[in-house]
This record gives C-alpha cells, sequence and structure tokens, in this order.
C-alpha cells in the first residue's frame, strides 16, 4: 500500500468506488469516466507502478488482471472486450499504479490518436 496512490486508497476502501468484481488478488471498479459502455478498471491489490513492472514482477498476477477482466466482460456485456493498459504518460497514464481498462458493450472504434 503506497498511501499517496489514489488506486491503493481504493483498494483499501479509503477513497468509495463502484468496486463491480473482486478477487483476493485484484478489485474491478468502474471508471469515474466511462468511454464506453462498459468501461471498468482492474487493478492489483498489490501496488505495481505499470503493466511493465508487473509482468516482470508478478506474471501470474497479471493474468490474474486478464481473467478478471474477461469475467466483468461475461457479467456486463457479451463476453467481448478491449483491454488497455496505458503505460507512462505520453501514452495517456494519469495514474501511476498499473490498471487495464476493460471497454466493451458496444462496437469499439479503432482510432487512439
Ligand atoms: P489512465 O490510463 O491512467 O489515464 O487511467 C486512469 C483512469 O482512472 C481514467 O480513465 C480515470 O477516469 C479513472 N479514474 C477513476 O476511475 N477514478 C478516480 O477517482 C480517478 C480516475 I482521479
Amino acid at each position: 500500500m503506497t498511501s499517496d496512490c489514489l488506486f491503493c486508497r481504493i483498494v483499501a476502501g479509503e477513497v468509495p468506488a463502484d468496486v463491480v468484481a473482486s478477487t483476493d488478488r485484484a478489485v474491478a471498479f468502474r471508471d469515474i469516466d466511462p468511454r464506453a459502455p462498459l468501461h471498468v478498471l482492474v487493478v492489483p491489490r498489490e501496488h505495481h507502478a505499470d503493466v511493465t513492472r508487473l509482468a516482470a514482477a508478478d506474471p501470474t498476477l497479471l493474468a490474474d488482471l486478464v481473467e478478471l477482466a474477461d469475467r466483468v466482460a461475461g457479467t456486463e456485456c457479451d463476453g467481448q472486450f478491449r483491454l488497455v493498459f496505458n503505460t507512462g504518460p505520453t501514452a495517456g497514464q494519469s495514474v501511476l499504479h498499473v490498471h487495464g481498462h476493460v471497454l466493451g458493450g458496444a462496437r469499439l472504434g479503432w482510432s487512439p490518436a
């Protein structure tokens, strides 16, 4: 837990969030600024700054995030989803606690730039 990390504080229950699913190692909650009918963030309970560091430190935990994303999409929409890990500020990462954006519920465009 990093006390100045927003997502650590959400995981700890110190900051409210609309949690849709969780495991002993990860939490899924709705993004406050949804960009698709389904827009949920999957985050590990343990703090890792980004997906490359998580993959190096604990690849099983990264696989857990993918599994949780799949479970959420199966519950919340038709099971089809896009999983996005913005990595670094230039790519759009604003919160330095790894999070996968689970996007779905509609046909998605393909225009990140
Ligand atoms: P990004 O990939 O780091 O830009 O994603 C951060 C996301 O966190 C972004 O989509 C925000 O809308 C979202 N978010 C949130 O869900 N709850 C919050 O309290 C804050 C940001 I601040």
